[in-house]
C-alpha cells in the first residue's frame, strides 16, 4: 500500500517537526516564542453521538465525534485515541479531519445497562471526553416455524391441528417444510384442497374417504390460500410460509 506507507511517513515527518520545535523552543536563547496553547477536546457541537442505546454487542447508528481546537481554531491531524470498557471503537486510533473533528463507530460490549467511552488527546485540555451509551438485552431469538404442519379437513371445515384456527386454518411452516391435510369424519361428502392465491402451490384431487391425506411440501416463503373446490369459501385456510 503505498498510499499507507507515504501517510505513516508524513505523520512521523510531522511528528519529528513538533519534537524538534519544542526543543529548540526550551533551549534556545534569545528569542522565545510563547509556548503555544495546548489543544482543547470537547464533544462534538452536532452530532456528537453521545447518550444513544442500541443492542448489546452492536453498532450504534451513529459515529462517537469529537472536535479538537487550538486557540480556538479547528487543529487537524491531531491524533485521537478511543477506548471503552466493553465492546470495541473503530479505529481505536484516528485522525482528525480539516475541521477537527475525530470520529469512531463504537460496538457495545454484551453487557446490558450504561456502557461508556473515552476519546483522548494527548496533552490536550478536556481529554479525555467521556461518551455514554446505553445497551438494551436482547431477547432470545423467536422460535423457527416447524417443518411439519397438520390441517384436520372436515364437513364443512379446515382447522389447524396446532392452534385449532378454523375457516380459515391459518399455519406457518419452515421453508422447504410440509403441509399435511388429513379427511376426517367426511363420510361420503367430496372435499379438496385448492390453491386460490396469486402465490399458488399444487391443489389436491376431490375425493372423499375418512383417512384420506394430501401432502405438499412448500419450498418458498410466502403468503398461501386455499379453499375446497367443492365448498368454495364455507372452507377456507391459508399457510405462512417463511
Ligand atoms: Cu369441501
Amino acid at each position: 500500500m503505498p498510499d499507507r506507507a507515504w501517510s505513516w511517513a508524513g505523520l512521523l515527518g510531522i511528528m519529528a517537526a513538533l519534537a524538534a520545535g519544542c526543543g529548540g523552543g526550551g533551549s534556545g536563547g534569545g528569542d522565545t516564542q510563547p509556548d503555544p496553547s495546548p489543544p482543547a477536546i470537547a464533544k462534538a457541537p452536532a452530532e456528537s453521538g453521545d447518550a444513544q442505546t442500541g443492542p448489546v454487542g452492536q453498532s450504534l447508528p451513529n459515529e462517537l465525534r469529537v472536535v479538537v481546537t487550538r486557540d480556538g481554531a479547528p487543529q487537524a491531524n491531531a491524533t485521537v485515541t478511543w477506548s471503552t470498557t466493553g465492546g470495541s471503537l473503530d479505529p481505536a486510533s484516528g485522525a482528525t479531519d480539516a475541521a477537527g473533528i475525530g470520529a469512531a463507530s463504537w460496538t457495545l460490549g454484551p453487557d446490558a445497562g450504561a456502557q461508556t467511552a473515552e476519546a483522548a488527546v494527548q496533552g490536550a485540555t478536556g481529554s479525555p471526553v467521556s461518551f455514554s451509551a446505553t445497551a438494551t438485552s436482547v431477547g432470545p431469538p423467536p422460535p423457527p416455524p416447524p417443518a411439519t404442519v397438520a390441517v384436520t379437513l372436515g364437513n364443512i371445515f379446515f382447522q389447524s391441528n396446532r392452534n385449532a384456527t378454523r375457516n380459515p386454518a391459518v399455519d406457518t411452516v419452515a421453508v422447504n417444510g410440509t403441509v399435511t391435510w388429513t379427511w376426517v369424519n367426511t363420510g361420503a361428502t367430496e372435499h379438496s384442497v385448492l390453491s386460490t392465491g396469486s402465490t399458488s402451490f399444487t391443489s389436491s384431487t376431490t375425493r372423499a374417504g375418512d383417512g384420506t391425506a394430501y401432502h405438499f411440501q412448500f419450498t418458498e416463503a410466502g403468503t398461501y390460500t386455499y379453499n375446497c373446490a367443492v365448498h368454495g369459501n364455507l372452507m377456507t385456510g391459508r399457510i405462512v410460509v417463511r
